[in-house]
């Protein structure tokens, strides 16, 4: 049978125009809440850019990409036997592991015909006259739907710098979560690796061991603790598996979306020989490991953070042979863990070898891209590739790539000029039946993704099938309720370190980006009680219009 690339193969779907609801994105929460449609018996097309299922683990294919969660946790756990049948093979997924198990999930439980790939969505706007969503594609495609739901992620949207000269470039560039799928051979090339966040923390020991020269421009030191990643313990797999369902509901309660229980101790409360156990245990462990396990105020009184700040920069200076170049890796102006925490195999040593030079952006600022390379305030460098690992316009910027538009022909990137505002990160005022999965305002970004995502889409399937039991044509919060969620989100993280960074949870990597602190960190747990509340209460906070009120 021949069929049209990227279209459903089930050719009755591909013909309707008017679902029930409308997905953007066929990752992790694209996938599952198809399937949640699918169960409540509704029509549902998901629409995904990309030529295959995955979402960021379709797109980050970059050197050395892997999950920083942990891959028994890293995972969906609304099906019992998926989880007892995938087998992961490492510590921590690398992202082909990853990209082969969504593929696994879209196959065993048949989404593909409902998913349209190599389809960008580029406007929503509702309709009041139809109550219904009216979706336009970059192919010209237009469908309706009464819901209207994002699954697109919070970096989806990639921050390529404006530097002057990129055109101009005459090797080839990349940024990370663009890479090209046939990979990207480095070997005997001179090699630019612009910022060092998570990915380029990543990237760097592995374009190092190609490269014949690798230089690295770092704009801001990031604290970074060794992953210790290994191929994961038949036995000890085994029995963790034995008793899944309970280690599931512990992730889904506690404070970041993992079944680890914060230690009952402050930094403060033991003497400087504890501490000094405590943490080199917790960097042995490794991971997450160390900001989990060891103290339980690290993220919220600035006293406990330097005992942990110090410990890092300690072990910089000790792994680091060259002593500058030690020094431009410490950080020394925010607390460590209030930017995303990067975890690393080998970062810091890869500084040792003789084909790695760090470059300070603070001290000289790159002027310009030139034709051969690129050139800083203090110096010109030839590369044959420029590698940008300079992150993503976050939470918002894969909002505004579609021109969203609710009642009154509002446009979500106005209501949001001044950042995000929405109730429980799933909704915002005047955009009836819009559910964000992972939306700012919910723990998103500072938790196990797969987890919060897992609870925002049963809570959008549960409110959903609310709506159809009580004959209710749309859900949109009131303008009262959402401004005192945005209040509470705010107040949470004043009351941490979190604000004290520079972050891109702050939009402060991007110029001119108003500085707002979009993750919800109240945690996981917390944050589920208040979604569930608000549903048994009949969806307090949100005004539910009476199908026969809505105007025809
Ligand atoms: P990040 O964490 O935003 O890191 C981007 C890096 O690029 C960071 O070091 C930035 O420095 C740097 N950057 C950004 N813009 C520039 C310019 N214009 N010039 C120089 N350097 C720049 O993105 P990642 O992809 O590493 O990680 C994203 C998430 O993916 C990660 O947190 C995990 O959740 C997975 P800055 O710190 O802003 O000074």
């Amino acid at each position: 049978m021949t069929r049209i690339q990227g279209a459903p193969a089930d050719v009755a779907s591909a013909r309707t125009t008017d679902f029930d609801a409308v997905v953007v994105g066929a990752g992790f929460s694209g996938l599952y809440m198809l399937y949640r449609l699918r169960q409540l018996g509704l029509s549902a097309r998901v629409y995904e850019a990309g030529d295959g299922v995955g979402g960021t683990w379709y797109w980050n294919r970059y050197p050395g990409a892997r999950c920083d969660s942990e891959s028994v946790y890293y995972c969906y756990t609304f099906s019992p036997e998926l989880a007892q049948e995938w087998e992961w093979t490492e510590r921590y997924p690398a992202q082909p592991e990853i990209l082969r198990y969504l593929n696994h999930v879209a196959d065993r439980f048949d989404l593909r015909r409902d998913i349209q790939l190599n389809t960008r969505v580029t406007s929503a706007t509702y309709d009041q006259a139809t109550e219904r969503w009216q979706i336009g594609t970059a192919d010209g495609g237009r469908v309706t739907a009464t819901y209207f739901i994002t699954a697109i992620g919070c970096l989806s949207a990639t921050n390529i710098p404006q530097i002057e000269g990129l055109d101009t470039f005459q090797g080839r560039w990349y940024h990370t979560s663009r890479w090209p799928h046939e990979g990207v051979d480095f070997t005997g090339q001179r090699v630019a690796v612009i910022g060092t966040g998570s990915t380029g923390i990543q990237a760097v020991p592995e374009i190092a061991k190609q490269a014949a020269q690798l230089t690295v421009f770092q704009r801001t030191p990031n604290y970074t603790v060794p992953a210790r990643n290994a191929p994961l313990d038949p036995e000890a797999y085994r029995e963790l598996k034995a008793t899944y369902p309970a280690i599931q509901q512990k992730s889904r309660e506690s404070g970041f979306g993992m079944p680890f229980a914060p230690p009952e101790r402050s930094a403060l409360s033991v003497t400087p020989e504890e501490r000094q156990r405590i943490y080199e245990a917790g960097w042995q462990k490794g991971g997450f490991r160390f900001f989990l396990d060891t103290f339980n105020d690290i993220a919220l009184n600035k006293a406990a953070n330097d005992t942990a700040a110090d410990f890092i920069r300690a072990k910089i200076q000790e792994i680091v042979h060259d002593p500058d170049t030690a020094e431009l890796l410490m950080p020394r102006d925010y607390p460590y863990g209030t930017k995303r925490p990067p975890i690393d195999t080998d970062y810091y040593e890869t500084f040792n070898r003789d084909n790695v030079k760090l470059v300070d952006l603070r001290r000289s600022p790159i002027e310009t891209i030139t034709p051969t390379g690129l050139r800083t305030t203090e110096a010109e460098y030839e590369f044959d590739s420029i590698v940008f690992a300079t992150g993503f316009d976050a939470m918002t910027g894969g909002f505004f790539r579609i021109d969203i538009r609710g009642r009154d022909g509002l446009s979500l990137k106005d209501r949001w000029a001044a950042g995000p505002r929405t109730y429980l990160g799933i909704s915002t005022h005047g955009f009836p039946n819009l559910f964000m999965i992972t939306g700012p305002g919910s723990p998103s970004v500072l938790s196990n993704m797969p987890i919060s995502i897992e609870q925002h889409v049963e809570w959008i399937a549960d409110c959903i099938a609310y709506l159809r039991a009580h004959d209710l044509a749309s859900v949109e919060p009131s303008l009262d309720a959402e401004d005192r969620w945005v209040a509470h989100v705010n107040e949470v993280a004043a009351g941490t370190l979190f604000p004290l960074a520079n972050s891109w949870y702050l939009g402060a990597n991007i110029p001119g980006k108003p500085r707002v602190f979009m993750p919800y960190v109240g945690g996981v747990g917390n944050y589920r009680k208040i979604c569930a509340d608000v549903a048994a209460k009949g969806y307090e906070g949100f005004v539910l219009t009476p199908a026969w009120l809505a105007v025809r």
